[in-house]
């Protein structure tokens, strides 16, 4: 069969999609398409993403002046990526797996994307557009709501972290508190990674009353950002999504944030395409030409071969898993090992913080000479600030004990995993050529070695009650009442911020593991699918007679030849 040559017309998006149709692959050709489409229409997504309740979807309800249009709620709600785009009048429509779009009413948009009536994406939804006439829409823009990261619904995860090479801006939701966690951290690397363009909106700023704990989460902000994201800049707003929508309340930075979008909107778009186009060339292509080589080989190759390789790989498979598993037993006990040193870390803190903390509490309101409710407001600061400092300098000394703990632990897991990517490297086998050649304990365990704690756990911040008994009380026996009384919320903040600092340590290890695991184990599955499909193709080709196979290797080669033009490394 004589293919078409590339026609002058064509955009590079579709040529790749005509090259994977002729190769057969489906969802590369469908996904260029996606690509190829959007870049001619001149839209690009500005993605709201973050963990999950932090305000996402009621945040774009607020930027579209829309009161409840995208689903939102007090338990994990959005399931399912929607965007939003412009239209001349409000419509949305739907697809199920690679159907045709179907119309639905706006106000059903609930039933297809929220984790309710549509757990873990059981109805097949795979694309959700809601059309809005609005005027920050009409360049190009669509505002693209996911569902949040981290929460009990491990899929809503995992449809977020797919969507993200879709992501050309980002506008990434963190909560006014705590500031920060990890895994927001990690998404927002993430999403740096890929692009340039990304807002940060600290929503819920009514939650805190405060203006000084507001600028101190800020302060963290900025500096946890300086410090992972060198020589980025994101731009920080702090508002609130509620009194937006409500009219209640102050401006804040809603304004700026509104004027960043209208910028946004009309002057960043076709730079944003084309990026765009860029992105999904280059992996889409990547991913096409490794199916055309799986799919080539198997043909010039004796079936035998592609037999054993196609078992290789499947054991490659089973062999990873095996040892991620056997791994398991034996990153548990370090797991509970360094937990254990830990908490014995903790107890020794507790034990010689607490006593000296209250009696430097007891120092500083015998000298006060403050009375009543003053003394009482200043009794609790001084509470708040000492417990800061003693937990501030146990961390100082305790993090880097905990991170040498977690390295040594995670040594053996990683003398493993690459001894396994050795193996792979030393077969020879060019699918292998993109696998990592080893991973460290910091590319493994993503999440980083270096912890960070958000401010003190407002839950313990409450202020004790009994005020009103302190009229009554003569200045001493204020004092020793305020002792008591405060002397116990001290014990509390101290007690209750290392035991959330010690089980924050033990959740990153956990969830470094499971990333690590995921990645090594899904990268490994695609390998395997890819060349058993191509030995699927090779078998019905040996079927038939020698001139279809070799007509399907020119074929193939062509294709190849043709995929020069985007980069990337050499096919043969
Ligand atoms: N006080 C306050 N509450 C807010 C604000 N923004 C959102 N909320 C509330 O937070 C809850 C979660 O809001 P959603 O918009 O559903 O959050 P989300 O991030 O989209 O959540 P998922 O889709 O589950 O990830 C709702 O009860 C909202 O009313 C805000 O600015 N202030
Ligand atoms: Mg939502």
């Amino acid at each position: 069969m004589q293919a078409p040559g590339p026609r002058l017309e064509e955009s590079k998006l579709e040529i790749l999609a005509r090259l994977a149709d002729e190769a057969r692959a489906p969802r590369i050709a469908r996904e260029a398409r996606a690509f190829a489409d959007r870049v001619t229409e001149g839209l690009f997504y500005l993605a709201c993403v973050g963990q999950f309740k932090r305000g996402k979807s009621t945040l774009l309800n607020a930027v579209m002046e829309e009161d409840q249009i995208l689903p939102v709620g007090v338990v994990p709600v959005t399931a399912v990526v929607t965007v939003v785009r412009y239209g001349p009048h409000r419509h949305a429509r739907i697809r199920f797996g690679g159907d045709d779009w179907r119309t639905v009413e706006v106000e059903r948009l609930a039933d297809f994307v929220t984790e309710e009536r549509n757990p873990g994406n059981r109805k097949g939804v795979s694309a959700v557009e809601l059309y809005l006439p609005n005027r920050l829409l009409e360049h190009g823009m669509c505002l693209v709501d996911t569902p949040g990261i981290s929460s009990t619904f491990a899929g809503n995860t995992a449809v977020t972290k797919a969507f993200i090479p879709h992501v050309d801006a980002a506008l990434v939701v963190l909560g006014a508190d705590p500031p920060i966690s990890a895994d927001e951290l990690a998404l927002i690397k993430e999403v740096a990674s890929q692009t340039d363009t990304f807002l940060l909106v600290v929503n819920k700023a009514d939650r805190v009353a405060a203006e000084e704990e507001r600028r101190q989460a800020r302060q963290f902000m900025t500096r946890v950002l300086e410090k992972e994201l060198p020589g980025k800049t994101a731009r920080v707003f702090e508002v609130s999504a509620v009194e937006r929508l409500t009219g209640a309340g102050p401006d804040r930075d809603w304004p700026a944030l509104l004027s960043a979008l209208e910028t946004l909107a009309e002057q960043s778009g076709s730079s944003l395409v084309q990026a765009a186009e860029r992105r999904a060339s280059s992996l889409l292509s990547g991913r096409l030409r490794h199916q055309v080589i799986e799919s080539r080989d198997a043909l010039i190759r004796p079936v035998e071969d592609t037999e054993r390789r196609v078992e290789m790989l499947r054991g490659c498979v089973a062999e990873a898993q095996q040892s991620l598993r056997d791994l398991s037993y034996l990153f548990d006990s370090e797991q509970d090992r360094m937990g254990q040193a830990f908490e014995r870390s903790k107890s020794a803190f507790v034990e010689i913080a607490v006593p000296e903390a209250k009696q430097e509490l007891m120092t500083t309101l015998a000298s006060s000479p403050l009375r009543g409710s003053k003394l009482r407001t200043e009794a609790i600061h001084q509470a708040e600030e000492i417990s800061h400092r003693w937990l501030d300098e146990w961390l100082a000394n305790a993090q880097p004990e905990a991170e040498r703990l977690y390295i040594q632990a995670s040594k053996r897991f990683v003398e493993l995993a690459n001894g396994f990517l050795k193996k792979l490297a030393d077969s020879g086998d060019s699918a292998f050529a993109t696998l990592p050649r080893s991973v460290t304990p910091e590319t493994g365990f993503r999440t980083r070695s270096r912890l960070y704690y958000s401010a003190l756990s407002p839950l313990v911040m409450q202020t004790p009650v009994g005020g009103f008994l302190d009229l009554a009380r003569s200045r001493s026996q204020q004092q020793r009442a305020l002792e008591r009384e405060i002397g116990e919320y001290l014990k509390t903040l101290i007690t209750a911020n290392a035991n959330r600092i010690v089980n924050d340590f033990s959740d990153r290890v956990q969830e470094s593991r499971w990333r690590f695991q995921n990645e090594v184990v899904c990268y490994l599955n695609e390998l395997s699918s890819t060349a058993e499909s191509a030995l699927d193709r090779a078998r019905h080709r040996f079927a038939e007679d020698e001139a279809s196979v070799k007509a399907e290797v020119e074929e193939l080669e062509r294709i190849l030849e043709d995929l020069g033009q985007f980069g990337g490394s050499d096919s043969r």
